[in-house]
């Protein structure tokens, strides 16, 4: 334990929550051992770990916690922006890959907003001491804010290379997606401080927005860099049926609402055939949706038989999703029923597998039952 985590359990520390209860699921490849490390949250949505194991865990009503590995679970870090609550919230959050130097995190939420909301992100700095986020920096504001409660991803994660990649949804407003105008429907790609680098795919278009990555997404909650290639996995909301999961190759178009493998909501329906050679096609696709958001490559020791796999979060599907993969090809799909809406999966840096669930509020830690 180095001296920022001692302060930081020190100065926050307010409830201890024994190890309450294992359960065991059957995977096709292990017994698993679940443990609850952490309940009575509320709608956890976002999870990162500090290198010793405790963890920040955003609330989606907006408010952030550090949770140790015994359950220990702090009162709310002050400094947390307003959020819009809804689909939206307090709903990702990174640490910087210079965290142990520069101490900042990252945010991504529901910003209100003149007409409406929209997704933002922003960073701060974590004082320990006064278990408060400080000097709170808007780095990232989707334009334009709109009035509709849907669709606000958002996942943040690190490429190797300090680049920020943010997720975000098309805010209900499906042609948005494909106009380069706007930041709806896209994944953005930022410098951490929010300003676009220089070889973004769009940075010489006219009218298009510097910012932006790649286009024509619905909602996207699941992004994960793959260990072996280093290509950036996304997954996303289908309308009624098709569910995504895509591959990330910069400046394409993935489609949405031209093509899907789902049909709209409202019965209207969505041309056929559901993908075209000039748009970029899903590599796997649900119908009916499995609904996910949040997704992992797991590469630990504690379940070695999940090695190599692509680990997702069932929400309607109550189950962590498991992928076996070839390359880019999905070679079988197994659900293991956890009885809960899963928020987000993650590895921790134990190599345990960590899941959030969505209304009873846990945090889940995942290994094999010797
Ligand atoms: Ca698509």
């Amino acid at each position: 334990m180095n001296r920022y985590a001692v302060l930081v359990c020190a100065a926050l520390t307010v409830a201890v929550v024994p190890a309450a209860g294992q359960q065991r699921l059957k995977s096709e490849k292990a017994r698993i051992l679940v443990e609850t490390v952490a309940r009575g949250l509320d709608h956890p949505w976002g999870l990162a770990f500090f290198s010793d194991g405790r963890m920040l865990v955003t609330e989606r009503a907006g408010h952030l916690r550090i949770v140790s590995p015994d359950g220990q679970v702090s009162r709310p870090i002050a400094g947390v922006p307003r959020v819009y609550v809804y689909e939206g919230g307090l709903l990702d959050v990174a640490l910087d890959p210079k965290f142990t130097e520069n101490r900042l995190v990252y945010l991504s939420y529901g910003e209100p907003r003149e007409g409406g909301a929209a997704t933002a992100v922003g960073r701060a700095r974590l004082n320990a001491a006064n278990a408060a986020l400080e000097n709170f920096q808007v780095i990232f504001q989707q334009q334009p804010a709109v009035a509709n409660a849907n669709h606000f991803g958002s996942r943040l994660i690190f490429a190797p290379d300090g680049k920020l990649f943010i997720s975000t949804g098309e805010r209900g407003n499906s042609d948005l997606a494909q106009d380069l105008s706007t930041d709806l429907g896209k994944l953005i790609r930022i410098n951490p401080d929010g300003s676009a680098p220089p070889d973004n795919p769009f940075v010489r278009r006219k009218g298009a927005r510097p910012e932006i990555w790649t286009y024509g997404h619905r909602n996207i909650q699941g992004l994960a860099f793959h260990p072996d290639t280093g290509a950036l996995w996304e997954g996303e909301f289908g309308p009624t049926g098709g569910d995504e999961i895509n591959i990330i190759e910069p400046g394409r178009n993935y489609g949405w609402p031209l093509v899907s493998w789902g049909e709209n909501a409202d019965g209207s329906a969505i041309p056929r055939p559901p993908t075209r050679p000039d748009l970029v096609d899903a590599i796997y696709h649900w119908t009916p949706s499995v609904s996910f958001s949040g997704m992992t490559f797991y590469t630990g020791n504690a379940i070695p038989s999940w090695r190599g796999d692509l680990l997702l979060a069932g929400l309607a599907s109550q189950a962590l999703i498991r992928l076996t993969l070839d390359g880019t090809h999905v070679t079988g799909e197994e659900r293991v029923p956890v009885g809960e809406r899963i928020r987000h999966v993650a590895q921790g840096p134990d190599g345990f597998v960590y899941i959030l669930t969505d209304e009873d509020g846990r945090i889940l830690r995942l290994r094999t039952d010797r």
